[in-house]
C-alpha cells in the first residue's frame, strides 16, 4: 500500500497547491505540512529544501527527498501514473508536455510571482516594475490563447499534466490585477484560454485543492 508522501506547501502561494492538483488527480495519499514564510529560510527547513522555497516532497515509498515544483510533478507522474492518464508516451507529445511544463515554471510562474510582489508585498509601489510583469502576464496569457486556438487541451485531446501546472498561478490573476482585472476582459480577449482555464477550474481535483487553500487561509497559517 502506498505510504502518504509529505507535500510542504504554504497557505497562499501556489506552487505547492500545483502539486497538490496533480496528488489529487493520481490519488496519491498525502499530508500537507504547512511551513511558516517566517521559517522558510531556516533550519530545520533548508535540511529539506536548501533553496527555503516550497514545494518540497518526502516520499516515502520510495525515500525521496524533492523540490521544484517541476520536478515533483514529473517525478509524481514518472512513479504513480501508470495509465499515463496525465500524460504521453507517444512521440512527439511527451516531449510537447514537458515543454509547456517548463515554459510554465519558468514563463508564467517567476514572472506572476514578481508581479503578485512589486502589486502586493514590495514596501514601496513602484510603477515600472509593476508594470513590466503585468504586461508579460497579459502576454504569457495571449501565448496560451493563440496555442490554444481551435484545442481544448495544450497537447492532444487529454488534460495533461502540463495543463493542471497553469492553474494556481491563473487563480491569482484577481489578485494580483485588483479592479484592473475587469477591464482585461480575458473572456473577450483571450477566449480560448478562458475556457481551457474555466475547464480545468471545474475538475473535482482542482476544486478540491480551491477548497482546501481556502480552508487553509482561513485558519491563518
Ligand atoms: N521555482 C519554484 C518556486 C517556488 C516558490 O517560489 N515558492 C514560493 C511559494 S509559492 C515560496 O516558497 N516563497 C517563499 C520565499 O520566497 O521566501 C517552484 O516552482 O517550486
Amino acid at each position: 500500500m502506498t505510504k502518504p508522501i509529505v507535500l510542504y506547501g504554504h497557505t497562499s502561494g501556489p506552487n505547492p497547491w500545483k502539486v497538490a492538483i496533480i496528488l489529487e488527480e493520481l490519488k496519491i495519499p498525502y499530508e500537507i505540512k504547512i511551513v511558516d514564510f517566517a521559517e522558510i529560510k531556516k533550519e530545520p527547513y533548508t535540511n529539506i529544501n536548501v533553496n527555503g522555497r516550497v514545494p518540497a516532497i518526502e516520499d516515502p515509498n520510495t525515500d525521496i527527498t524533492l523540490w521544484e515544483s517541476g520536478a515533483i510533478i514529473e517525478y509524481l507522474v514518472e512513479t504513480y501514473d501508470k495509465e499515463n492518464t496525465l500524460t504521453y508516451t507517444s512521440f512527439p507529445e511527451k516531449y510537447l508536455v514537458k515543454q509547456w511544463l517548463h515554459f510554465q515554471v519558468s514563463g508564467q510562474g517567476p514572472y506572476f510571482g514578481q508581479a503578485a510582489w512589486f502589486t502586493k508585498f514590495h514596501h514601496e509601489r513602484l510603477e515600472s516594475p509593476t508594470k513590466r510583469y503585468q504586461d508579460e502576464i497579459v502576454r504569457v496569457v495571449s501565448v496560451l490563447d493563440k496555442a490554444l486556438t481551435g484545442k481544448k487541451y495544450l497537447v492532444g485531446n487529454k488534460c495533461t499534466y502540463a495543463d493542471l501546472a497553469f492553474v494556481t498561478w491563473d487563480s491569482m490573476l484577481p489578485f494580483i490585477f485588483g479592479d484592473k482585472f475587469a477591464t482585461l476582459n480575458f473572456e473577450k480577449n483571450y477566449p480560448a484560454y478562458f475556457a481551457w482555464n474555466k475547464s480545468l477550474t471545474e475538475r473535482p481535483a482542482v476544486q478540491k485543492i480551491t477548497k482546501d487553500k481556502q480552508a487553509a487561509m482561513a485558519k491563518g497559517h
